[in-house]
This record gives C-alpha cells, structure tokens and sequence, in this order.
C-alpha cells in the first residue's frame, strides 16, 4: 500500500505520487550510509590500536616522547654535548686509596656528554617551565661546609637558588647549579631525554684530558703552575683558611679554567657531579655488594678540595653520598647515547 503526498512540480502543478515505489532506492542508500560507519569504526580501531604494531625502533622513540611527567619539557636546553669517542682505559689507580683499586680495564662506547656542568641558568629555564621543587626545597635546608669546624651543618632555606641560605647571595647565572640531589639531577637529564653518564663514561672523558694542556691529574700533582691556577681547589689551611687565590672563595663559572682537548670544561675542581652510578668497591661480587648502602658516586672533585687532604680533582677519585643529599658543592652534567633524538641532544644557541 502506497502512501501519497502531493508535490509542487515545476510545470504540472501538484501531482500525486506513489511512495511505496521508493523504498527499495531508500535502503541502498541506508545500505551505504551503514557501510560508511562500518568503514570509518574499523579505521578508527586500527589507529586507536597502531602503537601496539608499532617496530622495535619505533616504539623505543614512542617511549622516549612517553616518559611520565617531566618529559613533557617543550623549550629547548641552552647546552651543547660533545661526543666522547669509544675507547679502552683504565679506570681506578692500584696507587690510590682503596676505593679506587684495583684498577681494572674498561671499554667505552661512544658516547655525548654535556660539555660543561648544568648551570644555574639552565636550571632556572627547567624549573620555569616544569614548576619542580628540588629535594632542598622540600626538606627546607641544604649542606654547607662550616670554615671553623669543618662539619658540615643543615642551612635553613639553602637551595639551588641560594646555595649558602637565602640571607646570602643568590646563585649567579653562568656557575654550575649546586644544591641538587642526585634525584633531582636524575629528573632534568631524563626531561630532555638524556641521562646522567655512568662513573666509568666520566673517568673514561676526563683520562682525555682535565686542563686545556690535556693534563689528567694523579696524587700529587700540583694545581698551579707557572702562578697559573688549573682548576677551582681549596687554597689554605683547610678547613679553617681559604685564600680563594685562584680567584674563588666557591663556585667558579663554567669554563673559566679553558677547555680540555676533548672539548669539555670543569673536569677537575668546581663542583662534584652526579653520576649514574652506585657506589660500590670495584671488583666485588655482587652477592657482597648488595649489602652496601645505597650510595651514588660523583666525580670530579669541588672548591672545597684541598690538594693537602681531599685531591677529588684527580680523574680516578670518588665521591659517594646518599642519592637525597643536596650540597652546596655537587652539580651534575648530562650525558646520552649516540642514537637519542636530535632534538634532545641539540642546543638552541
Ligand atoms: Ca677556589
């Protein structure tokens, strides 16, 4: 049975016309109409599902731009890397104290480093755009090292912003970032994709040199020469006296000592650096290791080091110090991997 409508034709007037011969014409148009919603659901699963199929390389770029919380760093770090080439050296000194020995043999592979420590500039530029509060500024204090007793005392308000305390003065812009513990030093470096280097990746760039002459220091080796001071040390009668005669009293600004033939700055004196690894006694067996305390090593000696009694300056020395600790004297530098992506491993300037 028909249904009838009357229609304004354009020349016959109104007309009568029979519906029911057009509903077999109405259902392929449902037909296409329902196909199309097929077509465009099963589109829509196979891109929902497309990370899951995604190759190996792929998918270890995807968990790069996924890494949780911090990663989502959007400007770009005012720094440069320079490639470390591979190489075999020796890490540790059967001279040295304990924990350097024995010395054993270590193949590196390539890899970057950040040519000088992370300054406070640098810092600044992450904190704005991530809103992190260190480990300093949450606990409320950070470590000085006081003159008259050589202890090292809880200053309230220390901070990377104001390293002695906030009645002190502020951090200045091209010096290493100090009062960072190792887990925040962990979190900038893995916010732009990169990673802090491993104890050995450091000993391995600073046997390429620590000066601008290419000198790697050992027990003993002056820090002047030629009334030219090589690094930022403790000058004095440690811990009572420092004369700052090689022109600082603390931190120095990155690269005031010249660059090394590897292309870094500040790798011996200034600021200890966080590294990658725990501290362990080289050659132990793991089983004996695990008992040990977790304690992360930093490299590179400080502005409180006395060539008399400390000599972290030389290239084989070792820090520890628990992974929360936040000192007036420890920064950090970044490293990578050769393969990381460009953007993370480029600078802006
Ligand atoms: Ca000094």
């Amino acid at each position: 049975m028909g249904v009838f409508i009357f229609q304004n034709g354009s020349n016959s007037g109104w007309k009568r016309i029979d519906r029911s011969r057009q509903i077999w014409p109405s259902a392929v148009y449902f037909g296409f109409i329902l196909a199309g919603l097929l077509g465009t659901y099963f589109l829509m699963t196979r891109l929902i599902d497309a990370p899951r199929t995604l190759p190996d390389s792929a998918r270890a770029s995807e968990s790069y731009r996924l890494l949780p919380t911090l990663t989502a760093v959007s400007v770009k770090r005012r720094a440069t890397l320079i490639l470390i080439p591979a190489g075999t050296v020796q890490i540790g000194d059967n001279n040295g104290p304990s924990a350097e020995r024995p010395a054993f043999e270590f193949r590196s592979r390539a890899f970057l480093m950040d040519r000088t420590p992370v300054t406070v500039s640098q810092f600044a530029d992450f904190v704005k755009v991530t809103r992190y509060k260190t480990d300093a500024e949450r606990y409320g204090f950070g470590g000085h090292l006081e003159k008259s007793s050589g202890a090292w005392v809880a200053v309230p308000g220390a901070s990377w912003r104001y390293p002695l305390g906030p009645k002190r003065s502020p951090a200045l812009d091209d010096h290493p970032v100090t009062q960072v513990s190792w887990f925040d030093a962990n979190e900038f470096c893995r916010a732009y994709g990169l990673r802090l280097p491993t104890e050995s990746e450091w000993e391995r760039a600073a046997r390429m040199g620590q000066t601008p002459d290419g000198h790697v220091f050992k027990a003993g080796d002056p820090i002047e020469l030629s009334h030219r001071y090589l690094l930022n040390a403790w000058e004095g009668t440690f811990p009572l006296a420092n004369t700052g005669a090689d022109g600082y009293q603390t931190t120095s600004p990155v690269g005031a000592f010249g660059v090394t033939p590897s292309g870094l700055t500040d790798m011996a004196g200034n600021v200890w650096e966080w590294t990658s690894s725990r501290y362990l006694p080289y050659g132990a067996p793991q089983q004996e290791s695990t008992r040990i305390p977790a304690e992360m090593v930093s490299r590179g000696g400080s502005f409180l080091c006395s060539p008399e009694f400390c000599q972290g300056y030389r290239a084989s020395a070792r820090n520890h110090t628990t992974p929360d600790t936040s000192l007036e004297n420890i920064g950090f530098r970044c490293a990578a991997d050769p393969g990381l992506p460009t953007e993370s491993r480029k600078e802006s300037q």
